[in-house]
């Protein structure tokens, strides 16, 4: 079952993708399982053809949106392991990045962890994250996948530090290029691999485990 939803996702095939989804959860599958098995395994295939030139941008656009519709049905699933609101997030694509998928998946999982997440989108300009951290978000969370689209995460700090704000909230960035020793340079006070990890981390920055 997961290996088809994975094939179901390299081909884009999201109609099949969303029935196999609701299967598996009807089969008892853990969310946890279809994600990291199904879809995420799917994506990381269709990552590396595109990588090797087998892939083009509109099959990966069409396994994206597969992608997405298959995590819209987990979307509850994972909101269900949610209590109470355990403090005010955001989190945006940086500027000029429009790739959405990954954080996408950080915010359904700290939706299921629950926490209130305003996801401002992509290619989100650093004026709108300082806006969100005035507006009461305790963290704020930078996704970028392209190396050129990183630096922009640092601007938002800098931002952060010119509005004399950057003490009143955290920062916790992520993405397939972005490692730790990335944060420690421009200055963040988190990083995460992963959406999993990613709720571990928020958790810790604000105080909470
Ligand atoms: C899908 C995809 C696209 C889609 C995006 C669709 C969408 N709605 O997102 C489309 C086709 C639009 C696209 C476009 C481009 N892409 Co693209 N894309 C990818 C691809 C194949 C998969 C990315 C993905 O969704 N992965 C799956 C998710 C689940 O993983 P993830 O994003 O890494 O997220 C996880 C973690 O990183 C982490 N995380 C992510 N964000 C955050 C945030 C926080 C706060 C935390 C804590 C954690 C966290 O948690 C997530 C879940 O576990 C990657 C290859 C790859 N394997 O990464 C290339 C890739 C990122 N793209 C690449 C490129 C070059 C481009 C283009 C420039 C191509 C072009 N020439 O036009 C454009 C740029 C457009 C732009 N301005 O942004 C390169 C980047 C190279 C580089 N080093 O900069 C890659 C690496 C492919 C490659 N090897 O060449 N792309």
């Amino acid at each position: 079952m997961l290996e088809e939803i994975k094939q179901a996702i390299i081909r884009g095939d999201a109609k099949k993708a969303t029935e196999l989804v609701s299967k598996a959860l009807a089969e008892n599958i853990s969310v946890e399982k279809i994600l990291n098995e199904g879809l995420i395994a799917g994506m990381n295939v269709v990552g590396v053809k595109f990588k090797n030139n087998e892939f083009y941008v509109p099959e990966v656009l069409i396994a994206a949106r597969a992608m997405n519709q298959a995590m819209a049905i987990l979307q509850p699933e994972i909101a269900k392991a949610g209590i109470k609101p355990q403090g005010k997030v955001a989190i945006g694509t940086v500027k000029g990045d429009l790739h959405d998928i990954g954080k996408n998946l950080v915010s359904m999982m700290w939706k299921g962890a629950g926490f209130e997440v305003i996801d401002l989108g992509i290619d989100v300009p650093e004026e709108k994250f300082v806006e969100a951290a005035k507006n009461g978000a305790q963290l704020i969370g930078l996704s970028a996948l392209l190396t050129t689209t990183m630096p922009a995460m640092k601007d938002v700090i800098e931002k952060l530090k010119a509005e004399g704000i950057r003490d009143k909230v955290k920062v916790i960035i992520g993405g397939a290029p972005v490692t730790q020793a990335y944060a420690d340079e421009i200055g963040a006070d988190g990083y995460a691999p992963d959406a999993g990890s990613a709720v571990d981390k928020a958790k810790e920055l604000l105080g909470l485990q």
